[in-house]
């Protein structure tokens, strides 16, 4: 699939002339910068990365590495964990992060038109500016954009109550392999005409085309919101406090997970957690009364505290909020300076089977001689069970995370639940997917992107 240096370069000639000035990039500091992104799966040089400001030019640039036989692959500010933005065959990198304003916000349509390339945590605080709310919240938003958010269906802390990000897409300008440029979906909350488009692409991970414009649905800013953090002597007994949380009727609007590796790896950063703690929970609740809140969190810490909770540590003001989500944050980069690899995992159960995932997880982790840490979206039955190691310990990693992952399906659950297949999960799909479901997908792709250049090699298995 590699296109030659030649092909490229007659690519980058006849881009040049359609394109403006400073669009398209050959410099190497700028090449290597887009050849990773956030999954530690190594630098994959692309041959030219293209940085266009609107739709008629990601139109031209698809037309063009088309017709060359040029494979092209989208990406944002690749913060990605699965190497969806990887470009794996070289060849075009095209970033959208140039396309980055928001377009509108409407408060009476509960709306909000952006393009691709605005930071999530810029929509977020726009929004809330005026009293509205978008609540899909992958723990990178101060740095990711909506683009790869959407191309990745991202989850995140408030997704317990909320939803993820194919619950906030109603309509999109989508550009087709070939450059052609459709608008699927609407701007209204109902509507059943035609098959559900927007579904197909939100989640397809960049290979079916690239969304150019974006109409995502807003929600009212819930006036209060409280944020505990609450403290246990063991994970067991954590993870059971989720059950009986969500068994009582509560459905926080966040209730997320550390064990003490997550723990250690941002202790102090930045705030302190007690040093009798074992594992913790991160929970938030929110509402339009004060009175309606406050009671949630009482009874829900009512429920935490029959599950064996220490302490239950109430946020004071927004400060402490701030802190206390900074430090949730904080838990991936965190663990990333204990060893000098992981792998971060995203895997889903039921949540009636988290107790056992966590238990399986470390387990795992003692079998294979290697550390594991477990975190997360507790609520939504969503762990980052990662593996820290060091060079010479791969064998044993592999291992550890194929077990992982058979033990999530075994639990009837997911591999993935919101970081994405990828590059990084291709060979692990044909766990969970029967062949003819395979295949099924890949007509599909076959039927949008027919001559296979739009970011290829990714999702499925090799030779499937
Ligand atoms: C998190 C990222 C890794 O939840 O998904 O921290
Ligand atoms: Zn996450």
């Amino acid at each position: 699939l590699r296109a030659s240096a030649a092909v490229v370069g007659a690519l980058i000639t006849r881009l040049a002339s359609q394109l403006p000035e400073g669009t398209l990039r050959v410099d190497t500091e700028v090449l290597e910068a887009y050849g990773t992104d956030a999954s530690d799966g190594g630098m994959h040089l692309p041959q030219v990365v293209a940085l266009p400001q609107d739709t008629a030019q990601v139109s031209r640039i698809l037309k063009e590495a088309q017709a060359a036989g040029v494979p092209v692959t989208p990406c944002g500010t690749r913060t990605g964990k699965s190497g969806g933005s990887l470009p794996v065959h070289g060849g075009v990198a095209l970033s959208l992060e140039r396309m980055n304003r928001i377009l509108e916000i409407d408060p009476i349509d509960l709306v909000a038109v952006v393009q691709p390339g605005v930071i999530t945590g810029a929509l977020m605080e726009a929004v809330e500016a005026q009293g509205l709310f978008y609540p899909p919240d992958p723990n990178s938003w101060p740095s990711c954009t909506l683009g790869g958010n959407v191309a990745e269906n991202a989850g995140g802390p408030r997704a317990l109550k909320y939803g993820v990000t194919r619950d906030y897409v109603l309509g999109m300008e989508w550009v087709l392999s070939d450059g052609e440029v459709v608008r699927v979906g609407r701007r209204t909350l109902k509507g059943v005409a035609g098959y559900d488009l927007v579904g197909l692409f939100v989640g397809s991970e960049g290979t079916l085309g690239i969304a150019t414009e974006l109409t995502l649905r807003l929600l009212p800013l819930p006036a209060y919101v409280q944020t505990a953090l609450i403290t246990f002597g063991s994970l067991e007994q954590a993870a059971a406090a989720v059950n009986a949380v969500l068994g009582a009727g509560l459905i926080p609007r966040a209730l997320e997970l550390l064990d003490a590796v997550a723990m250690r790896a941002v202790d102090g950063r930045p705030i302190p957690f007690p040093a009798d703690a074992r594992a913790c929970l991160i929970a938030e609740v929110d509402g339009a009364t004060e009175a309606g809140v406050e009671a949630e969190l009482v009874l829900l810490g009512a429920r935490c505290e029959e599950a064996g909770a220490k302490e239950i540590l109430v946020a004071r003001d927004e400060g402490q909020r701030a802190r206390l989500w900074e430090a949730r944050r904080g838990v991936s980069p965190g663990l990333r300076r204990l060893t000098p690899h992981k792998i971060s995992d995203d895997l889903v159960v039921p949540r009636s089977k988290l107790v056992e995932a966590i238990a399986g997880c470390h387990a795992i982790g003692r079998e294979e001689g290697l550390m594991v840490a477990t975190y997360g979206h507790a609520g939504d039955g969503n762990l980052h069970a990662n593996v820290l190691y060091h060079p010479g310990e791969e064998p044993a990693v592999e291992r550890a995370l194929g077990k992982m992952l058979e033990l999530a399906l075994r639990l009837g659950g997911t591999i993935t639940g919101e970081h994405g297949v990828g590059w990084a999960k291709k060979r692990w799909l044909p766990l969970e997917q029967p062949a003819p479901l395979l295949e099924l997908q890949q007509r599909l792709k076959r039927a949008l992107d027919p001559a296979g250049h739009l970011n290829p090699s990714k999702i499925f298995p090799d030779g499937g």
